[in-house]
């Protein structure tokens, strides 16, 4: 990778942290990639920290945590369905596999939390997101390898 090329990915990384702080109301989308899904390339870039181009599934496991901590927002460690309201999209995106138990029927954001809340006590453990999380990493490594490609992420299983 010539210097140039570094930096580049250098300036990305810092869209998409900066990105994920301010929940993307605010950056603008790197020219370079405005063309397709800017903001996934910029997710995929702050996800994949050690920057060999693939997410791997302890990666996964990291930006879950953060995701995990992001959105309980009265720190509690426990996600509430309206704390998992307020960041559906994300939820919905790296936490939620669609194709389950209950077929392809397209479920409610409550019931997809009901489907995730294994102890049934009405609120999401950091243990039942994790679960969640991983399974949704394996739904989206299409080729079993155990790692993300920006494809297999961008097509989001
Ligand atoms: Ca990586
Ligand atoms: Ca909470
Ligand atoms: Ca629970």
């Amino acid at each position: 990778m010539s210097r140039n090329r570094f930096a580049q990915r250098k300036r990305r990384r810092e869209v998409g942290a900066a990105c994920l702080l301010a929940a993307c109301l605010t950056a603008p989308a790197p020219a370079i990639v405005a063309a397709a899904a800017p903001n996934a390339t910029a997710e995929f870039e702050f996800i994949d920290t050690n920057d060999d181009g693939r997410v791997s599934s302890s990666e996964y496991e990291v930006y879950a945590r953060k995701l995990f901590d992001e959105m309980d927002t009265d720190l509690d460690d426990k996600l509430t369905r309206a704390e998992i309201m307020a960041a559906e999209t994300k939820f919905n995106r790296h936490v939620f596999t669609t194709g389950n138990l209950l077929g392809p029927a397209e479920l409610t954001t409550a019931e997809r939390i009901q489907q995730l809340d294994v102890n049934q006590d009405g609120t999401i453990s950091q243990g039942e997101h994790a679960n969640a999380a991983a399974a949704k990493f394996r739904k989206r490594d299409s080729n079993n390898n155990g790692e993300l490609s920006p494809q297999e992420f961008d097509a989001g299983g």
